[in-house]
């Protein structure tokens, strides 16, 4: 047969989905994951889509493939043909008046080609432009039932997801690790219809009023004239804006902790912010704040870090999210949910529950989890699911309804308006990515981009021609009915209650509740932003700010700035800490952790195939970083390389590890330096030393199984530093930095400049 013909029809089956998944790797099934662990960025066959990925309509509800229809649509059969199917023999030249002759206008295929080109792109999100997304699957505890009667809610209910994760000021091109917050939005296709918890990372927003909401992202976007900086806070329209409202206070304090630079996509909370008001079977109502806890703990990353991947790997996130579902690791949050009495103060231990500027602390309202998310699939197309996937307030379904928070009531009517701008049309809600897995029987009709035949005469209520239908439902049979809650009577105004007026208290309780650490970092982070701004008004503006939360934040970010400190404010209360709020201080599973294991030619290889086994053992990922490419050792006892001291970054590793003599550095020069035929050791790699000295700074666990002590010193690592770890074999010295990652990080390291 023809080799060519032969990949053709290879490809054209891998499209049809006729590979099979790995008998024991069940998506959505928590507990031994598999294929094991790997690298995530090692090519593995078969051709795309790979096991890792679904399309929108190729998953069941239980993350089971159910056959690739989309990839069947959109690219059936082995030839390449036109948009019509017409099949072609050529698509690499234009038919000429000869071969050195002018264009044909009449190359339909030229012009379909090129035309379809100019219009492949749409306009991005004017927020949240930057994201990236997973298929998933909703496991229902089944302990909601007694607050809501929401079908997916019930024990042991699995419903389709996908979640899509993203930055909320950058482009769609631009880095992942800057300084945001960051959006955590869920689809749930449930059987009673779409229903969409649109998040972030962050529990409270920047204003309390939807009215509000061009003027902050207007303040936080680059400058209107020269369009810098992209995708930072850091600029003096920012902070201009936010500490002349000073609402936007306590999100700001969140958004310059270490929440605001997570480690992973995988390792952050997200939270609904508003204030949710449930149903149950009886009509109980009970408001509710939702909670997505992730299971492997909430961490982040360094500033200098995130920094240094905006410019080194600028799809850190992106790609962490993507290599850990590929690599089997499935990410997993429990959503949970604080519930309140439904009274009509709507308040709770004197909060506001309708100020989304407000948490309610976890000491007082426990997070109860009601169900099990896990991201089991990656998207196989990034156009037609990542950027097409359009979420709302209002997708609701019964048993799940809106308060009266005046940020909420403003987005139910943005996320609709902005789709038909971004989307084309009305019909959005028909793109595969969108739509329902409840029978639909609407009567919109037309409009661009219609792809649905609908039949009947009469798209209209009442009508005797289409015999009726369709018909409307009832409680009884399903119908979405809003909760009759009742309207305090009132005039006309553009007022916000004397309830929102406290601006301060809560950001003083979330700095109270922060390790001397974590606010170590909150300074740092204050001083590197109001030190970008231009306007010494707005950094004094900023201090006045700071001193109504916390006088030694005020103060020290003032000496960094070196400016005068305002005046404490004598009013300070002490509302006493949330511990919730605080990232530090418990062990975490180390699932897709990834361990870089430097070695050379004459390492202990041994050594290293055990440390790369017990690795993958502990559901890690082992990347071994050598001087240069290619293998280790002899041919049939090798061990591949997959990172070289030019490639490989410590951002990129949560531990590392030296081999034998590579740790002794005299052998660890670089390809760079090398040549052939070197006998005498050359001095060691400088970007070695920089590899050791960032993860040393970033609070990185070390180990060595060899004396590595002149290393260290050259990497100006102090001798006996927390987390340095010497061991005698390798096993030892894995085993000991294993016990180090559970905490994230060396903590006692800190705090530091970075
Ligand atoms: Fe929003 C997108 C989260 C307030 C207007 N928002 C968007 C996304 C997330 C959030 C996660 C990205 C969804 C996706 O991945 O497609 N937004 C929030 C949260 C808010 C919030 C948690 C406050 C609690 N948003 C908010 C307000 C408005 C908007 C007050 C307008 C008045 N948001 C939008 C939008 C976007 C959007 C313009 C842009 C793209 C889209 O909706 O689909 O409509």
């Amino acid at each position: 047969q023809n080799p060519i013909k032969a990949a053709a029809e290879k490809i054209a089956d891998t499209l049809r989905g006729e590979e099979s998944r790995p008998q024991d790797s069940v998506p959505g099934k928590p507990g031994p994951v598999s294929p094991p662990v790997q690298e995530p960025t090692e090519p593995v066959q078969p051709l795309p889509p790979k096991v890792d990925q679904h399309g929108p309509e190729t998953v069941s509800p239980t993350g089971q493939p159910t056959g690739a229809e989309q990839a069947r649509v959109a690219q059936s059969g082995a030839y390449l043909t036109t948009a019509q199917g017409a099949r072609l023999y050529d698509t690499d030249h234009s038919l000429k008046a000869g071969p050195r002759g002018p264009v044909l206008l009449q190359d339909h295929h030229l012009r379909e080609k090129i035309t379809h080109f100019d219009h492949e792109r749409i306009p991005e999100r004017v927020v949240h432009a930057r994201g990236a997304a997973a298929h998933g699957v909703f496991q229902a505890y089944g302990t909601a039932t007694a607050v809501s009667k929401a079908a997916f809610l019930a024990k042991d209910v699995e419903t389709p997801v996908f979640v899509r994760f993203s930055t909320v000021l950058g482009s769609r091109g631009s880095a992942d690790t800057v300084r945001d917050t960051r959006g955590f939005a869920t689809k749930f296709y449930t059987e009673e219809g779409v229903f969409d918890l649109v998040g972030n990372n962050i529990p409270v927003f920047f204003i309390q009023d939807a009215i509000k909401f061009p003027d902050i992202i207007h303040a936080g976007k680059p400058h209107p004239d020269r369009e810098i900086p992209q995708a930072q806070s850091a600029h003096d329209t920012f902070w201009d804006f936010v500490t002349l409202h000073t609402e936007a206070t306590h999100h700001t304090l969140w958004n310059m902790s270490d929440r605001g630079i997570p480690r992973s996509y995988r390792m952050m909370e997200g939270f609904g912010v508003h204030t949710f008001r449930l149903v149950n079977a009886e009509g109980a109502t009970t408001l509710v704040k939702f909670h997505w806890k992730p299971k492997l703990g909430v961490h982040s990353l360094v500033w200098e870090e995130a920094q240094i991947a905006a410019g080194v790997d600028p799809d850190f996130h992106r790609r962490d999210l993507a290599g850990a579902i590929e690599a089997g690791a499935f990410p997993q949050w429990e959503l949970g949910i604080q519930t309140f009495p439904d009274t009509p103060e709507q308040n709770f231990a004197g909060i506001d529950l309708l100020d989304p500027t407000k948490i309610v602390p976890e000491e007082l309202a426990p997070v109860q989890p009601i169900g099990l998310l896990t991201l089991n699939a990656n998207p196989s197309n990034y156009f037609a699911e990542t950027e097409q996937v359009a979420f709302h307030l209002g997708h609701l379904v019964p048993g799940i309804d809106v308060t009266d928070d005046p940020l909420l009531q403003g987005r139910l009517f943005s996320y609709l308006d902005t789709q038909l701008t971004r989307l084309g049309g009305p019909n959005f809600g028909q793109l595969p990515i969108n739509r329902t897995h409840a029978p639909v029987n609407d009567m919109l009709r037309d409009g661009m981009h219609q792809t649905a035949v609908h039949r009947g005469v009469a798209p209209y209520r009442p009508n005797s021609l289409d015999g009726g239908c369709p018909f409307l439902a009832g409680e009884s049979t399903g119908a979405f009915v809003e909760v009759p809650a009742a309207v305090a009577a009132s005039v006309k105004e553009r007022k916000a209650p004397a309830s929102f007026d406290d601006h301060f208290s809560q950001p003083r309780l979330f700095w109270l509740s922060m390790t001397p650490t974590e606010r170590e970092h909150i300074i740092a982070a204050y001083t590197f932003e109001l030190g970008k701004c231009y306007e010494q008004a707005i950094k004094e503006r900023a201090l006045l700010v700071l001193a109504n939360i916390d006088t030694e934040l005020c103060e020290q970010v003032a000496a960094g700035l070196g400016l005068p400190a305002p005046a404490g404010d004598s009013r300070l209360t002490d509302p006493g800490p949330s511990p919730a709020l605080s990232q530090l201080g418990q062990t975490w599973p180390l699932d897709g952790r990834i361990v870089g294991i430097v070695a050379d030619a004459n390492a202990d290889l041994d050594g290293v195939r055990s440390v790369r086994q017990a690795t993958l053992d502990a559901g890690m990922v082992p990347l071994v970083i050598a001087p240069a490419g290619g293998t280790l050792g002899t041919d049939d006892n090798s061990v591949t390389v997959q990172r070289t001291f030019a490639t490989a970054r410590s951002i990129e590793f949560d531990t590392i590890i030296l081999a034998g003599a590579a740790a002794a550095g005299t052998d660890a020069h670089g390809a760079r330096d090398a040549k052939a035929g070197d006998t005498q050791p050359t001095a060691t790699d400088p970007r070695l030393l920089l590899l050791l000295n960032e993860a040393f700074r970033h609070g990185k666990a070390i180990g060595a199984w060899a004396d590595a002590d002149t290393l260290m010193a050259d990497a100006a690592i102090p001798s006996g530093a927390p987390g340095v770890i010497q061991g005698d074999t390798a096993t030892s010295t894995f085993e000991q930095v294993t016990q180090l990652l559970g905490a994230h990080r060396v903590w006692e390291r800190f705090p530091t400049t970075v």
